[in-house]
């Protein structure tokens, strides 16, 4: 349920509003300010302009269908496939432009040019086919930052088998959960890859994964990352390995006819955490989604196909799928991908790589920008940095965060764009376009064209707009990057999203109003701030997690019996886990406890998931009904006074907890 209005916190300051410099409102895509009544007046036929940046092989008939809602559609009638659009139709203008250039963490690197781009993406399509990957099978695709994660990609879309890819960082255990799921046949991995200097085998992953998962893939497609790393895999002959490369030679100099589409047959499908222990299957479809990335990229990134642009996200997030992969690629533009880290092989490697490939446009989080500044500015001195166009996404960015951005890696003369979205709006939302409107440090900004965020009141209402009142951010209107639906799940995805603010018994699409999880607030100038998680998800460095999934992971450890995770404040990463656990009766050892809940976090879903403090508890505070209130920990996390605590059923555990917390 959303909270009430009055636990919003919404500390507004005087903020400032930047100008976009003359030179770069002089080059811009998008320079009419005359765009968002334009879309306004014509929706949903605006978004024509959108799906026109894409070449389709049958036109559509209907722009949208909103008969049945929240199952919309986009583009009825329309079909294409996403690897044409990314790869084949580029080819005749610039088929030697670089399409990706990649660095691999032990210095390994690759240019990769759009016509290289089309033979890699076609020979894995001729693989696929040859294990018998069928139209519609969900392809589970557990890479890291290496160019066969994106060939990958575009080899399932080419013949319409949807991809679900597994962020690398995930545990076997969160492997498994993804590919029970979507009951995937085959499976695509690695031997190995490297972090911080580290190889890391990442068969071992698999392996463990595939004894867990109940799913048993027909075939696990493994890629070589390099020779360093044969030593370390042995591949048994009844295992159901397969050496991409062997098939790769097999299949050398293949062509795949590509599959047409219909636009709302599913891309892909990318887990992401929410309220429940369950992460949830967002399906996105092929059509509104190509072309809701297309058109952000060009507009909000402002990606020209003779930039190099570079996104530092990885892949295995929703952020590199639409920007890093579909997006940019849709407009042929020369991508830079790092294996690595910003900090290895030492904390200039990212401002090295924006000299070396000359790069116009970086992508990063809030996170990563508040790192480069608390490791200093002197990093940047000795290269030659010359971006015009600096972005951040995933948590809100702090106006000093955002002035010393603009200041150090922009030169003074860059705009800098905060981009609202989630896994599930499927591409940009709330964000400026960045010559139309002055930045605002600190404020997502506007709605894109055509679409419509609204804050609601925790009664449901739409607060007045532009009134500076907090409260719940919702979508009124369908657009077309949206996810379908939750994989195999459609109630979970009306219960997950829409139940909370919409008439679920009705057929009008006006009853139908599409809930974020975020707390946001529209100053009177019409400038969106977001707040953070309404709901019992968190945001570590930029990373979703959910709590749920957090104490599952906790109460696996045999000698817990009860926990629960709140974020604490972290200047760093934004947030932290801190997980409060109680013991049982019969343990023998408390103080084995935190150990173990972190090592059974890393291994449930993975060490970027690590909790900031484990604090052991005689009891957690709850209510007389006993339901925990997870606030009151989150205000002892944060050092901060309680409020009323009357509503306990035993009001000194608070008391006993904060001694606690200040002993471990
Ligand atoms: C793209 C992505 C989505 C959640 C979202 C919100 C937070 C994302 C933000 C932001 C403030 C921004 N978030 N962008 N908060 N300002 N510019 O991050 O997707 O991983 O699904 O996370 O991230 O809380 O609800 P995802």
């Amino acid at each position: 349920m959303p909270r009430d209005d009055a636990t919003l916190e919404t500390q507004l300051s005087d903020q400032e509003y930047v100008r976009p410099p003359t030179q770069f409102v002089g080059q811009a895509n998008a320079t009419d300010p005359g765009i968002y009544d334009r879309f306004e007046a014509t929706y949903p036929d605006c978004f024509e302009e959108f799906a026109a940046l894409l070449d389709w092989d049958d036109h559509w008939d209907e722009v949208l269908d909103d008969s049945n809602p929240p199952f919309y559609e986009w583009f009825k009638g329309g079909s294409l496939n996403a690897s044409v659009n990314c790869i084949d139709r580029h080819l005749e203008d610039r088929k030697n432009q670089t399409a990706f250039v990649w660095e691999g963490e032990n210095g390994d690197s690759e240019r990769i040019a759009y016509q290289d781009l089309y033979r890699r993406v076609n020979e894995m399509a001729a693989v696929l086919e040859s294990v018998e990957v069928a139209e519609d099978d969900v392809v589970t695709v557990h890479l890291p930052m290496i160019p066969a994660l994106p060939v990958t990609m575009l080899a399932c879309a080419r013949i319409g088998a949807p991809h679900s890819v597994v962020f690398a960082g995930f545990s076997a255990q969160a492997l498994a959960d993804r590919l029970d799921d979507a009951a995937s046949d085959v499976l695509v991995t690695v031997d190995g890859y490297y972090r911080r200097g580290e190889k890391l085998d990442h068969k071992a992953t698999c392996d463990e994964a595939l004894d867990l998962a109940e799913t048993d893939p027909e075939t696990v497609l493994l890629f070589n990352r390099d020779e360093a790393l044969d030593d370390s895999v042995t591949i048994e002959s009844d295992d159901p390995y397969v050496l991409v490369e062997d098939c790769l030679a097999d299949c050398a100099g293949r062509e795949v006819d590509p599959v047409s589409r219909d636009a709302e047959d599913p891309l892909f499908v990318m887990y992401t955490s929410g309220t429940t222990g369950e992460p949830k299957g967002c399906q996105h479809r092929t059509g509104g989604y190509l072309a809701h990335v297309a058109w952000t990229a060009k507009h909000v990134l402002d990606v020209k196909p003779d930039d190099t642009y570079w996104c530092t996200a990885d892949i295995g997030w929703i952020t590199g799928h639409s920007y890093i992969v579909y997006g940019p690629l849709a407009l042929g533009t020369t991508s830079v991908m790092y294996e690595g880290p910003p900090d290895h092989p030492h904390k200039a490697i990212s401002w090295e790589l924006c000299e070396r490939y000359d790069v116009d446009i970086f992508h990063t989080s809030p996170t990563a920008v508040r790192m480069f500044m608390k490791w200093g500015a002197d990093h940047l001195d000795p290269y030659d940095v010359d971006v015009r166009h600096l972005t951040t996404v995933g948590e809100p960015i702090q106006p000093e965060a955002w002035q010393w951005y603009a200041e150090h890696v922009g030169g003074g003369d860059a705009v800098v764009v905060d981009t609202w979205w989630q896994t599930e709006t499927g591409g940009h939302m709330i964000t400026n376009l960045p010559a139309i409107q002055d930045m605002k440090p600190g404020s997502a900004g506007h709605a894109v064209p055509g679409v419509q965020p609204t804050i609601y009141d925790g009664a449901g209402d739409p607060v007045d707009p532009a009134s500076d009142t907090a409260g719940n951010l919702v979508i009124e209107r369908p657009w077309p990057g949206m996810l379908q639906t939750v994989y195999g799940d459609d109630d979970r995805f009306v219960s997950e999203y829409w139940a909370t603010f919409s008439e679920t018994d009705s057929d009008d699409p006006d009853d139908w109003v599409y809930k974020a999880g975020d707390g946001a607030v529209q100053a009177s100038d019409g400038y969106f701030r977001i707040l953070g998680r309404l709901d019992d998800v968190m945001n570590v460095a930029g990373h979703r997690i959910g709590t749920m999934e957090l104490e599952s992971a906790a109460t696996t450890v045999a000698d817990v019996a009860e926990a629960a995770v709140t974020a604490r404040d972290d200047p760093q990463k934004g947030s932290v886990p801190d997980v409060y656990v109680v013991p049982r009766a019969e343990c023998a050892d408390p103080s084995a406890i935190p150990e173990a809940v972190v090592e059974a976090i890393e291994s449930e879903i993975g060490s970027f998931a690590r909790p900031g403090n484990v604090i052991v508890c005689d009891a957690l505070p709850k209510t007389r009904s006993g339901k925990i209130m997870r606030r009151l920990l989150e205000d002892i996390s944060n050092g901060e006074s309680l409020g009323d605590t009357t509503t306990l059923r035993d009001p000194s555990v608070p008391e006993q907890i904060r001694t606690h917390v200040q002993e471990s």
